[in-house]
């Protein structure tokens, strides 16, 4: 089974999506995610001029090898670049080897461990009213795991929080990579952000109750002891898990959040390799892995991950925001069927032009998604709806304190 073709289509339905076609020789295509947020060309490039002329001829079946051949391949290894091309080469394959066996890729990843995969959802708004307003909205949407975040007194816009949220938040635009010229510049500041957020909590809990499993995400923001000082006041709360509390490319500081808190702790949505967990799985420094297969490598890289962290107690619960695609999303789920140590699965559903662009099979029903039983990720891609919507530059925001420092966003 040859590789005969291979492209890189970069559409904007609503947002950017770098997607990877694979074709075989006996006319098999397989779909893969290579999205980088705010770095979308970065990606395209590399794997236009670098790795389709090297596809083109190899045997589609040899995963691992082409995994392997890229990875060690191209001297200069890691990064969110190349590891998102490898990861679309990776789910491209994975595709094609499930398409041809006639199986859900979760069949060939070992076969499902559940029913389905429980999922969160985004609630937000700019105070109080507004987020319960967004928690009910969900709730009546099925979901029955809620990620918690809210304005800031004193800061005009701020991570997580819909600009639609008011009026129960339906729409699920809180955070597109937004089409300036320049990144938007936010305020930030740590200090009245630690003094509200755990009153938000407390009030969430007095609202929906203990039962409710309720998460929130950090963003990169803290200092460890800023982090832990945060797990601590939120333990009355019991929250599923407080994510990405300080900036990911350190992984001690988490030694330091973990001896303060019992407050569970996911991170890894911006990492790219097996690597970068080496420690926090080692010293048990986490309870969740956020990695998505699109940014770390793809199924092979992903699986990987999952099993070391196994070993040693640590759940799935991969990142699932509307820039990953459906494609990448289709991946996840997959997996979310196939490994025991499953946690959770963000997600935020895309807009009807995205899904008109990428025609997915997968489905959420009581709160549990589904990646469907058709045959490969079960998603196809629409080249000429694809061509309608072309890309548009896009930035993510920056942050800055009050004095103009500019800080993690
Ligand atoms: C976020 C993301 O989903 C999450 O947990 O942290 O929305 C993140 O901000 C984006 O993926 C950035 O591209
Ligand atoms: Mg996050």
């Amino acid at each position: 089974m040859r590789i005969a073709a291979v492209e890189v289509v970069v559409t904007c339905p609503g947002r950017n999506f770098v997607t990877l076609r694979i074709t075989t020789e006996d006319g098999i295509t397989g779909l893969g995610d290579a999205t980088l947020n705010g770095r979308e060309l970065a990606v395209e490039a590399y794997l236009r001029e670098h790795v389709v002329p090297l596809l083109v001829g190899r045997d589609a079946s040899a995963i691992e090898d082409t995994w392997q051949y890229l990875y060690r391949g191209a001297y200069w290894r890691r990064g969110p670049v190349t590891m998102a091309a490898i990861a679309a080469v990776d789910t491209a394959l994975w595709d094609i080897k499930a398409r041809a066996a006639g199986m859900p890729l979760y069949q060939l990843l070992g076969g499902a461990c559940r029913v389905g995969a429980l999922a969160y959802g985004h609630a937000s708004g700019r105070d109080l009213p507004e987020l319960f307003d967004s928690i009910r909205a969900h709730l009546e949407r099925g979901f029955r795991a809620i990620r918690v975040q809210t304005g800031i007194p004193g800061l005009d816009t701020v991570y997580g929080v819909a600009a639609s949220a008011a009026g129960g938040g339906d729409r699920y635009d809180y955070e597109p990579a937004r089409p300036t010229a320049l990144p938007v510049e936010e305020s930030w500041d740590t200090r009245a952000y630690l003094r509200h957020v755990p009153s938000v909590f407390e009030a969430v809990r007095s609202e929906f109750g203990p039962a409710l499993p309720l998460l929130h995400d950090g963003h990169h923001r803290m200092t460890p002891i800023e982090a832990a000082r945060l797990g601590k006041a939120l333990e009355p709360y019991d929250l599923f898990w407080l994510e990405d509390a300080t900036p990911g490319e350190d992984q001690a500081a988490l030694r330091l959040i973990r001896q303060h808190t019992t407050t569970p702790l996911a991170i890894g949505e911006v990492f790219n390799s097996i690597h970068d967990y080496t420690t926090l799985l080692s010293e048990r420094l986490i309870d969740y892995v956020r990695s998505a297969v699109t940014h770390t490598g793809g199924v092979t890289a992903l699986k990987k991950v999952l099993d070391f962290a196994a070993v040693y107690g640590v759940k799935s619960g991969m990142h699932g925001p509307t820039d990953i695609s459906p494609v990448g999303m289709a991946a996840a789920l997959h997996l979310d069927l196939a490994v025991h140590n499953f946690g959770i699965q963000e997600y935020m559903p895309h807009t009807a032009e995205t899904l008109e662009v990428f025609r997915t099979s997968y489905t959420f029903v009581d709160g549990l998604l589904h990646p469907s039983d058709s045959p490969g990720l079960g998603v196809e891609l629409d080249v000429d709806a694809a061509g309608r919507f072309p890309y548009r530059a896009a930035y993510l925001p920056v942050n800055r304190l009050a004095d103009g420092t500019l800080h993690d966003w």
